[in-house]
């Protein structure tokens, strides 16, 4: 019976477990989910009580009340009272959820190099200023992700996946989301909120890692025909491995352009009816 609690529990409350924001955003809405079952019961037994002692009988005459000042402000107040307490704990909890903390003492010790960043007002950063910095891009119907790690202030040459982002553990790693066309939304649950893709707009989200493991997510919003498919994947692995997979994907990267080079120049070579023009 014991294990029914938790799981039971867990079907009515956020999905967490993966990130320390996901684990404060949980952990707000037990505190609202329990103070609002206590008002329920209250007001319910109340209610039911009310109904069973006051039911109708033969020859019963109704009373004719007109106000009870004290149960008016003890309710008036009580439920304001709540409202305060609830609005203090939001407050209180909001910064843990909205600002990244510093990545872990096991986290990725690339990021000097690895996790430049760009200069933007609305980007909040952790305390020491590091992060990995991820472009998500939506687009239907896909999400692509963009890393640090291009060979100049244009981008190109950064290295990039679809649908599975892979991420260090550990490390807080900060979100760029944007789109190429309709409104996508960003949302793998158990590593925090919900971010909207907006074309034209930058949004902004962080997550940290506590364990390697397969995070999985989906975009939130209708955006087309294809949306069902739109499905994200955050891979977690030991920043070591991530520092082998980062540089395999700039490896690869670097080999393509070297047959395209190669490849070119064997068009540009070519004279005669098989002689293409600027190739
Ligand atoms: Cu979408």
């Amino acid at each position: 019976m014991s294990h029914l609690v938790p799981s039971t529990l867990a079907f009515f409350t956020p999905e967490s477990g993966g990130s320390p924001n996901a684990d404060q955003i949980d952990s707000l809405y037990k505190i609202v989910l329990y103070i609002a079952f206590v008002v329920f019961i209250v007001v319910e037994g109340a209610l039911g009580y009310t109904l069973y002692r006051f039911r109708a009988r033969k020859g019963a005459v109704a009373a004719q009340i007109h106000g009870n000042t004290r149960l008016e402000l003890g309710w008036t107040v009580g439920a304001a009272v709540i409202l305060v307490v609830l609005a203090v704990i939001t407050f209180v909890k909001l910064a843990s959820i909205q600002d990244p903390p510093n990545s872990g003492a096991g986290g990725d010790s690339l990021l000097g190099e690895s996790g430049e960043l760009y200069a933007s007002a609305d980007r909040k950063l952790p305390p020491d200023g590091k992060s990995l910095n991820i472009e998500v891009i939506g687009r239907q119907y896909i999400w692509q992700f963009v890393y640090p790690g291009a060979n100049n202030a244009d981008g190109l040459g950064a290295p990039y996946s679809y649908e599975e982002m892979v991420v260090p553990t550990e490390t807080t790693v900060t979100l760029d989301i944007v789109s190429e066309d309709v409104v996508h939304s960003w949302w793998v649950p158990q590593l925090g909120g919900k971010f909207q893709a907006v074309p034209g707009y930058n949004n902004y989200a962080w997550f940290k890692v506590y364990k390697p493991g397969i995070y999985r997510g989906q975009c939130a919003a209708l955006c087309g025909q294809g949306h069902a498919r739109m499905i994200a994947t955050v891979k977690a692995v030991p920043p070591a491995q991530f520092d082998a997979w980062l540089a395999y994907q700039k490896k690869l990267l670097a080999e393509a352009d070297a047959d395209a080079a190669v490849a070119r120049a064997k068009l540009n070579s070519q004279t005669g009816a098989g002689r293409v023009e600027n190739p």
